[in-house]
Order: C-alpha cells, then sequence, then structure tokens
C-alpha cells in the first residue's frame, strides 16, 4: 500500500483544527490530527514544508519505521511542534493499517481491555451555585466524574471557567489577571463544598493549570487530602520534575500531570521516582500511538495509569484515535471528555459514542472511526487565535 498523496487541512468550526489526510494506491485513506492550540500555522509548515514530500511513495504499512525515520532522521528531535507532526503521521498511518485489514484500531493494538472507558467531562461556574449546577446537570446525564473549576472571588476571568480559557480570535492574546493567594484561599473551600454536596462517590478532579508554587502546590495537595479527590492535575510546571518530590511528600493525593509533555524522556523522572498517579499524555501532543504506548508501558511498571488529555483544541480525530488506545491499554485510568463546539460536528464524524452511564463506547468501524468532510471544512476558514495569557497584580506575567 503505498502513499501517493498527503495534504494538510486547516479549518475551523467553532475553533482551529490542522489535519492531515495519507492517501494510497488502494484507494484508501488516514487521517491524523496536528492541532497546536494558538501555535496551529508552525505545525501546517512543518508538515507541509518538511514532512510531505518525503512521505510520498512509501510503504503505508511501515509505521514504525516512518515514525523512526521522521524523529532520527530530523536531527532536531523533540518539542511540540515536532511531535504533533510526527503525531499526525502516525495517527493517519494506524487508521490506514486497520482499514487495510479491515478492523477498528484497538484490534491492531492488541484488543480489547475493557468494554468502555470511565471519563470525565468539565464543570465550571463563576461561582460555587453555578458550578453546583453544572454538576447536578453532568450528574442527570448519567456522568460519574467531572472536573470541577470555578471563578475565584476578587478575580476576574480565570482558566477553565467560561470565558476564561476559550481562545481569543485574532488581535493580542487576552490577559487576565493571577493571584495566587486568591486562589489559596479559595480552592480547598471551593472542593470541600463541592464534596459536600456531591457525596463520596462521583469523582470530583480539579486542575490548577500550573499556577502555583511548588510549596503552596505541596499545602494544596495536603489540605484536600480528606476530600479523596480522583486527583490534581498539573499544581507546577514539570520541567523541572524534582519540584515534584516536594508535594508528592506532602500528601496522598492522587496526582496527574504531562498534557505538555511529548516524549517518554519528558515522563521518564516523574513516573520512575513514582511522583505521579497519572499521566496525561495524548496520541496528538506525545508523538502519536506509537510513542503513546511506550510511555504507557513504561508507566504499568510503576502501576502508573494512563489519562489522556481530550481538552477541546484537540480535534475529534485525536479523541476517536484516544479511544481506541484507551480500548486496548492495559493500565487505562481515565479519559477527559471536553467536548466540541457544535460546528465541529458538521466538519467531523466520529463513530464513539456515550453510554449515558459514565462511560465512553469506541466505535467498530476499521480505523480510528474519524473521518473529515472537506467541503464542510472550507465552509470554515482558519482564523488566528490565541489562548489567554496570565500576569500577577504587578504586573508579571505568569504561567497560564
Ligand atoms: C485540560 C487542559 C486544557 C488546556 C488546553 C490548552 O486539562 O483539558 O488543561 O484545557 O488548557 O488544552 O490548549
Ligand atoms: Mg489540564
Amino acid at each position: 500500500m503505498k502513499i501517493t498523496a498527503a495534504r494538510v487541512i486547516v479549518c475551523a468550526p467553532g475553533r482551529n483544527f490542522v489535519t492531515l489526510k495519507i492517501e494510497t494506491d488502494q484507494g484508501l485513506h488516514g487521517i491524523g490530527d496536528a492541532t497546536l492550540n494558538g501555535r496551529e500555522m508552525s505545525v501546517v509548515a512543518y508538515l507541509q514544508d518538511h514532512v510531505l514530500p518525503c512521505l510520498i511513495g512509501r510503504d503505508a504499512h511501515a509505521v514504525e519505521d516512518i515514525w523512526q525515520y521522521l524523529y532520527r532522521g530530523a536531527y532536531w528531535r523533540r518539542g511540540p511542534v515536532t511531535m504533533a507532526a510526527i503525531a499526525a503521521v502516525d495517527v493517519a498511518l494506524w487508521d490506514l493499517k486497520a482499514k487495510a485489514a479491515a478492523l477498528p484500531l484497538y484490534q491492531l493494538l492488541g484488543g480489547a481491555s475493557r468494554t468502555r472507558m470511565l471519563c470525565y467531562p468539565h464543570a465550571s461556574g463563576a461561582d460555587l451555585p453555578e458550578l453546583l449546577e453544572r454538576i447536578a446537570a453532568l450528574r442527570a446525564q448519567g456522568h460519574r466524574a467531572a472536573r470541577v473549576q470555578c471563578g475565584i472571588p476578587g478575580l476576574g476571568a480565570v482558566y477553565g471557567v467560561r470565558g476564561g480559557g476559550l481562545n481569543q480570535p485574532a488581535g493580542m492574546p487576552a490577559e487576565q489577571e493571577w493571584d495566587i493567594g486568591a486562589y489559596m484561599r479559595f480552592a480547598p473551600h471551593m472542593l470541600a463544598e463541592v464534596r459536600d454536596a456531591v457525596g463520596e462517590t462521583f469523582e470530583l478532579l480539579h486542575d490548577t493549570h500550573h499556577r502555583i508554587t511548588p510549596i503552596d502546590a505541596a499545602r494544596l495537595a495536603r489540605e484536600v487530602e480528606p476530600l479523596h479527590l480522583f486527583w490534581l492535575e498539573d499544581l507546577v510546571p514539570a520541567e523541572n520534575p524534582e519540584v515534584y518530590r516536594l508535594i508528592r511528600a506532602a500528601s496522598t493525593t492522587r496526582l496527574a500531570l504531562g498534557e505538555v509533555f511529548n516524549t517518554i524522556h519528558d515522563c521518564r523522572e516523574v513516573i520512575q521516582q513514582q511522583l505521579i498517579d497519572f499521566i496525561r499524555a495524548s496520541p496528538l501532543h506525545a508523538g502519536g500511538i506509537t510513542h503513546i504506548r511506550r510511555i504507557a508501558d513504561f508507566a504499568a511498571l510503576w502501576q502508573i495509569r494512563t489519562a489522556c488529555h481530550g481538552a477541546p483544541d484537540m480535534s475529534p480525530v485525536t479523541f476517536g484515535a484516544s479511544l481506541h488506545f484507551d480500548r486496548w491499554v492495559p493500565n487505562f485510568g481515565i479519559q477527559e471528555y471536553a467536548g466540541h463546539p457544535p460546528e465541529t460536528a458538521e466538519v467531523f464524524r466520529s463513530d464513539w459514542s456515550y453510554d449515558g452511564d459514565g462511560h465512553l463506547l469506541s466505535g467498530e468501524a476499521p480505523g480510528h472511526g474519524v473521518d473529515i468532510d472537506e467541503v464542510a471544512a472550507a465552509r470554515f476558514p482558519y482564523r488566528r487565535s490565541y489562548l489567554a495569557t496570565a500576569r500577577l497584580a504587578d504586573g508579571t506575567a505568569w504561567n497560564y
């Protein structure tokens, strides 16, 4: 099965997505996602100018060899742009291989380890009453877990709360105010109120989005320990993974990390030192199915579980591929299920479903089960957009 054509499709059905379509001489095509939120066009250029010319004429079945060729051959390894580009090729090739075998992708990975995947949608409120309403609505839909984020008294829009995390179209990135003290005073109280309202059996997750310092993170993890959260996510940046030791030593609250990791090397220390409980690497930003399998197997040695990043800024292609990975991976933990804007479904067709009982079902169609309608995609042209940025009250640039 020879690769005869490969092209990048950029569209914005509700938000920007970068999609790779690979065609073959067998009449089959495969689809991969290369979306890097806020820096989309850098991956488009990487693919178009440097990767796609090298693919034409290659054997589409040579998934591993093409991965190694793109990773080793570039000399400049790792990094979000490189790894998103390699991921798009890898996921499109796995899609093709599964279509050629007339099997759903999870069968090629080794078959199903489970029938359905526990998932967590997002619940957010400008204040506590609104957050509790949102959680109640999710529970009415059968959900058993939710990521809970709430506006912080005294601060304007913040990450994870409506209007606080959405991409800003064109112009300059929006700037938001951040205050570690305000967050530290509010977050434990907010989480305690939510636990009180939902009882012990509903799973609660919370994302600090790299916003606090190691010692505050250690204090937060300790203060919320009695609430038995499913996890606290991204308390502090992990460019220096050593900082997680302090947090780990302070409490038994479960920790999740790694949505911004691109390779197994980024994950190595936090896994090997047992500093986390869930690894958030996805088949988009961490080099495709080929590479997250390696991360998952490595994590399994320390009984660390997977939790693929499933934010709306990753296309339905990544979501579909993640569900096939989840269906197979022995050390599965949970799947983030943030959903997409309604227009997204006009462009991408997916065959997965929600079972009405807190779990997702991957489809049985050959491949990863997601395809793009290029005619519909053309109706939603790319618009430059940015994530917001954060500053402390004195003007200091902070982590968004
Ligand atoms: C999550 C993430 C996202 C990121 C987004 C950035 O846990 O889902 O933190 O919401 O902010 O993917 O592009
Ligand atoms: Mg996150």
